[in-house]
């Protein structure tokens, strides 16, 4: 796959929600990311847009609270205007029990809710292998959005590493054979047009 790249004319915060209440009414597609916390989702989400802060971006996990929305324009007839959706990440344990039986919840209504979403984007660290992360895919595949999955931070893996690893993820993830898993680093930028692929497959189909 090739294809000339796509271009991002405009992408604007257009607000946090706390509760389904605040999730958007329009006829917009929805693109959403989910994993756990420090996993770098918001790091992905500013290199496929290609703007440096515009989701906020922590060393500290239990960084994005809220359910953060962005509009995005591209040259790309086939995405020409869609929503970026930005979720809390899960599995952070020094946040408090409270905040997190608040969170849980309202990604599952906005991911089990949303008649505009056509893509999730499950991102996991390429080096680890959590339970957490398979909780979610089998999640999602029981509500009946089968996930694109995402290996971050691959730039941390040395050459020699890397097949392994990827190997170990698919395999421990159970995705099934000929699954895709894109390998993804926001610091080199490897991955971006693949994935961005892949999100035009989904949503045109
Ligand atoms: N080396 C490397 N570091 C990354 C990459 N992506 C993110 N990071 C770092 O990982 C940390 C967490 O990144 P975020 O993008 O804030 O992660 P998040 O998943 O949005 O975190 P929460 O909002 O807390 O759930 C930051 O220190 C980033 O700089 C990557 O591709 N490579
Ligand atoms: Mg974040």
């Amino acid at each position: 796959m090739t294809g000339e790249r796509m271009r991002i004319l405009s992408a604007e915060f257009i607000r946090s929600c706390a509760g389904p209440e605040q999730f958007l009414k329009s006829d917009l597609p929805e693109i959403a990311f989910i994993g756990r916390s420090n996993v770098g989702k918001s790091s992905l989400i500013n290199s496929l847009l290609q703007r440096k802060g515009l989701a906020k971006v922590s060393r500290t996990p239990g960084k994005t609270r809220l359910v953060n929305l962005f509009r995005i324009a591209s040259d790309d007839s086939r995405l020409a205007h869609f929503v970026v959706v930005d979720l809390p990440g899960y599995g952070y344990a020094k946040v408090s029990k409270s905040l997190r039986a608040q969170w849980a919840p309202l990604i599952e209504q906005y991911l089990d809710g949303s008649e505009q979403l056509r893509a999730v984007v499950v991102l996991v660290e390429s080096r680890v292998l959590s339970e957490q992360d398979r909780e979610t895919i089998a999640w999602l595949l029981s509500v009946g959005r089968p996930p694109i999955v995402v290996a971050t931070k691959v730039d941390k893996l040395k050459m020699s590493e890397r097949v392994g690893a990827l190997r170990r993820l698919q395999e421990g993830l159970g995705l099934v054979e000929g699954a895709e898993l894109i390998s993804y680093s926001s610091v080199t930028g490897e991955g971006r047009e693949r994935l961005w692929a892949v999100l035009k497959e989904r949503i045109r189909t």
